[in-house]
């Protein structure tokens, strides 16, 4: 009854900054009366209306929830799969500020909700197809990072955006062992025009309800015809940028990890095939692993944008 509640109104009414405040407010008070237990994944989650998007990949089945918050990378909560659903609880994602700063004509540190007020949410289907060879297909809910961008005007001379994500030692204790994995902040970019082409979002959810901390609460970057790792999780800094920013992989192993990270069949990773892909949530002695698509089989929207690159320098 009470999810009915949260669940307020049609699914293809666009949210207005001050309804999507409220339920994550009405999340917050079921969690202080105990009620957390009724929201299916994280005592925070709250029902997101979001309008269906077109620029969904429709067809395909949904990777079940409960692989999506169990199966995940997210070092700062440990190394392992199921590090993040254990350890992610720790993080408070209320209140969060995001510093944008560089080449834009509206830099300041925004609060969440305002830097994503008025823009309506959507619902993407997206598959997504990790560099270690697994892959699931994910209904986020999010706002094009085109719409972002516009609000903060990138200056004339950007050409690139750079994401940093949380450093609070406190709350991720991948952050404060003696074996540190990565680097900290975790932070990765992108192309400015990749930045603002249609099919990129910055997810506040998945499965119509605000994320789980381990996907990345309460924003991440999802950018579909891209590996996994480009999905940074957490975000707290924006940058507009006229350099190629540092990716977060690639400065651990830039003989593995590129830049671009475009999924690419034709381009193995040195220690794996790249040609094929297991779907999470498909486990089984007789399921076959998948053929991976150029792209992710966003190609025909994306190729474009690598016209005279070449992909096998440019992985
Ligand atoms: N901050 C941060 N973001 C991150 C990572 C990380 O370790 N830290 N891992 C990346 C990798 S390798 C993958 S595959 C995706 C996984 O996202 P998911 O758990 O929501 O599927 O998050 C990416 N974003
Ligand atoms: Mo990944």
């Amino acid at each position: 009854m009470l999810i009915k509640l949260a669940a307020d109104g049609p699914a293809s009414e666009i949210t207005p900054h001050s309804s999507y405040l409220r339920r994550r407010e009405f999340l917050a008070g079921a969690a202080a009366l105990g009620l957390g237990s009724l929201v299916p994944h994280a005592a925070l989650a709250a029902a997101l209306q979001a309008d269906k998007s077109p620029l969904s990949s429709a067809s395909e089945t949904q990777t079940p929830l409960k692989d999506i918050i169990s199966y995940n990378n997210f070092y700062e909560f440990g190394v392992d799969k199921d590090d993040p659903v254990k350890n992610a609880h720790t993080l408070k994602t209320k209140p969060w500020k995001v510093m944008v700063d560089g080449l834009v004509n509206k830099p300041a540190e925004y609060e969440l909700d305002d830097l994503i007020k008025d823009i309506a949410l959507e619902e993407r289907i997206y598959r997504m197809r990790c560099v270690e060879g697994w892959s699931m297909v994910i209904p986020w809910v999010g706002v094009p990072l085109a719409s972002v961008l516009k609000r903060l005007e990138p200056q004339g001379s950007a050409k690139y955006v750079a994401f940093g994500t949380l450093v609070r030692p406190s709350e991720m204790p991948g952050q404060r062992g003696v074996f540190q994995p990565l680097p900290w902040p975790y932070v990765d970019g992108l192309r400015l025009d990749e930045a603002m082409h249609p099919l990129t979002i910055l997810a506040v959810g998945l499965y119509g309800q605000t994320l789980a901390n381990q996907n990345g609460a309460p924003i991440r970057l999802v950018v579909p015809w891209k590996y996994g790792f480009k999905g940074v999780k957490s975000i707290v800094r924006i940058s507009l940028t006229e350099k190629q920013p540092p990716c977060t992989w690639n400065l651990q192993n830039p003989r593995e990890y590129g830049f671009y990270s475009n999924v690419n069949p034709n381009v193995d990773h040195p220690r794996w095939s790249q040609a094929t892909e297991r779907r999470i949530g498909e486990s089984g002695l007789f399921v076959k692993r998948r053929p991976t698509l150029m792209f992710n089989g966003y190609g025909e929207q994306v190729a474009s944008l690598y016209t005279g690159l070449d992909l096998k320098a440019n992985y």
